[in-house]
């Protein structure tokens, strides 16, 4: 067979990869590359960069350790060659004995479409391996798809809980119930103060990688201060025992709570690093479960946290590679509104909405509920273009890949899909905000108020989309309620909705202070 280049993509850095366990230590060469194509094909928040360049230098470094011949290719590099084709072709041409290419299959369509070319462009036959690191595989996916008239990530879950046997008791889920929503997403009394993430000062390494990105990458998005993430996998496996100690057991209980100035809250903080490889689904799940047995967290923690990722992350991972490549251009609403400045700046007078771009903007991070109902519901109420708010998601969280973003934006926020993810739009007013937060205790508008200038602009926006909306979703059984409550508004009421949220749109499309 020859000796075989073997290609480490950014986002693989796990050493149990088949890429990695199967390679010949003596001959094959495995090749990890810092490229400008991969840096900026969208602009990636300067943490994001930062997280992923050192945490492939401290991988490579393990790689050597562990007696692999590595060859790292730096971002500054003075023949650095910017895209991973062409240091992949580089490397084939300095290296002689290197007669085929392997890779994992990788996170991102544009990418795998790319790949398909290599063969051609190389001249050298190029496999691509499974990742086998999700639970499901695509094929298992399709097989569960092919099945059914609607996809729903419920029957998903139970089917995978079934199939792993992850909190099961004698064929039965565990505590008898699949899912303990009821006893979950309370809000956050003031008194309660989730314990501090765990942080790492910057090594030599991260800082070389600091000095890097603000030097090439300055006009990407966000502050690079403070950097504290884990870059290595002993570090990620330190976050994931913490958090599995300190904020597992409130988990369920606050999940969907939001507080001013405090993103991390009971939230566990391991997106970047399962998604870029440093720790794995199964490792984590495993965790959570065992602590569950070792009488350690409560069921509706353990329960609700397994959820999101046995449940939420395989399911949009699966739907994604099904939908691609039509869902990224899907607009079931024919939203058209630009991205408005405010989204880059974090400059409004809407609190909820500040607060949450701004702990985007420092931190790479937001949690689930500052993503889905506060950006992505005034998203969704003031109609922005999908392509336009899928890149802004795409280049603003740490924990971005399309595999990852597009469903949760696409299907999950924007409802662009036209229903295949969700049974239908995730719409809230002012008063759900106000329950799960305290964003409107210091906000310029009164969440009270239903109509008028400093009426919560959720409020009426709220309205003037089930008002604009109703052809498309009166046969929705989800949104009954909801039409037959808007059939009780008065017409005099209907027409101030209409024009406050006019008047607010105009300004929003006009960059104007909102
Ligand atoms: P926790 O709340 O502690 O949850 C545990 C884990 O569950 C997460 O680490 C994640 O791996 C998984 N998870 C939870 N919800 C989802 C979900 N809806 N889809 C997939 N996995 C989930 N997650 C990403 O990893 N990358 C993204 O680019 C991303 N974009 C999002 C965009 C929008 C509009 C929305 C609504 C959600 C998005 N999510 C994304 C899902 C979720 O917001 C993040 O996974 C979560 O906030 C990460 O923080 P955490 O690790 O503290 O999560
Ligand atoms: C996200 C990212 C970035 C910013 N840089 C690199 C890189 O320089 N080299 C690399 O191999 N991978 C990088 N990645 C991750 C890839 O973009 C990711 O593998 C694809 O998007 C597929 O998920
Ligand atoms: Fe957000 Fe409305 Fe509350 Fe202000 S009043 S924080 S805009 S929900």
């Amino acid at each position: 067979m020859g000796a075989s280049l073997r290609l480490i993509l950014g986002d693989q850095l796990t050493l149990s990869l088949p890429i990695i366990q199967q390679a010949d230590k003596q001959n094959d060469v495995l090749l990890l590359a810092e490229v400008n194509e991969e840096a900026t094909y969208v602009k990636h928040h300067k943490k994001k960069l930062v997280l992923l360049f050192s945490a492939m230098r401290h991988f490579a470094q393990t790689l050597k350790d562990e007696g692999y011949v590595v060859r790292y290719r730096y971002f500054d590099d003075e023949d650095n060659q910017g895209s991973l084709l062409n240091e992949v072709k580089k490397t084939l041409q300095d290296n002689a004995s290197l007669r085929r290419v392997l890779v994992t299959e990788p996170g991102e369509y544009r990418l795998l479409k790319s790949m398909h070319q290599w063969p051609q462009q190389l001249g050298t036959s190029v496999e691509i391996l499974d990742d086998p690191r999700f639970y499901a595989s695509l094929e298992d996916f399709k097989e569960w798809a092919k099945a059914r008239k609607s996809l729903r990530m419920e029957f998903f879950y139970r089917e995978m809980r079934k199939k792993h046997q992850i909190l099961m008791e004698q064929g039965e889920p565990a505590g008898g119930k699949w899912n303990y929503d009821a006893s979950n997403r309370k809000a956050m009394p003031a008194h309660i103060y989730p314990p501090e993430p765990t942080k790492f000062e910057p090594d030599a390494i991260t800082q070389e990688v600091i000095k890097l990105v603000k030097k090439y990458f300055d006009d990407h998005f966000g502050n690079i201060g403070s950097f504290h993430y884990a870059v290595t996998r002993e570090q990620a496996l330190q976050v994931l025992n913490e958090f599995i100690e300190q904020r597992l057991p409130d988990f369920g209980k606050y999940q969907d709570a939001m507080r001013h100035n405090m993103p991390w809250l009971f939230h566990s903080h391991i997106s970047f690093y399962l998604n870029c490889g440093l720790l794995t689904p199964r490792e984590v799940i495993q965790q959570a479960e065992s602590a569950w047995h070792a009488g350690e967290a409560p069921l509706n923690s353990v329960e609700g946290f397994i959820r999101q990722i046995l449940g939420w992350r395989e399911y949009v991972r699966g739907f994604y590679w099904h939908s691609m490549p039509t869902l990224q251009n899907d607009n079931f609403f024919n939203a058209k509104r630009d991205l408005p400045e405010l989204f880059w700046s974090g400059h409004t007078n809407m609190n909820c909405l500040r607060q949450c771009i701004q702990d985007t903007k420092n931190h790479a991070y937001a949690h689930h509920i500052q993503r889905l109902m506060v950006i992505g519901n005034f998203s969704l109420l003031c109609e922005l273009s999908p392509r336009q708010v899928q890149n802004w998601f795409l280049l603003v969280y740490a924990d971005a890949y399309e595999w990852v973003e597009l469903p949760n934006v696409a299907g999950m926020i924007l409802y662009a899909d036209g229903g295949n993810l969700a049974s239908k739009p995730y719409i809230a007013s002012g008063s759900y905000i106000n329950k799960m937060s305290d964003y409107c205790k210091n906000c310029g508008y009164s969440v009270t108020k239903k109509t008028g200038e400093d009426a919560c602009p959720f409020n009426y926006l709220y309205w003037r989309f089930v008002d604009s909306h109703h052809d498309k979703l009166k046969h929705n059984p989800r949104m009954g309620l909801v039409f037959k409550s808007f059939e009780k508004m008065s017409q005099q009421k209907i027409d101030t909705v209409r024009s406050d949220s006019a008047a607010f749109l105009d300004k929003l499309s006009k960059n104007e202070e909102i």
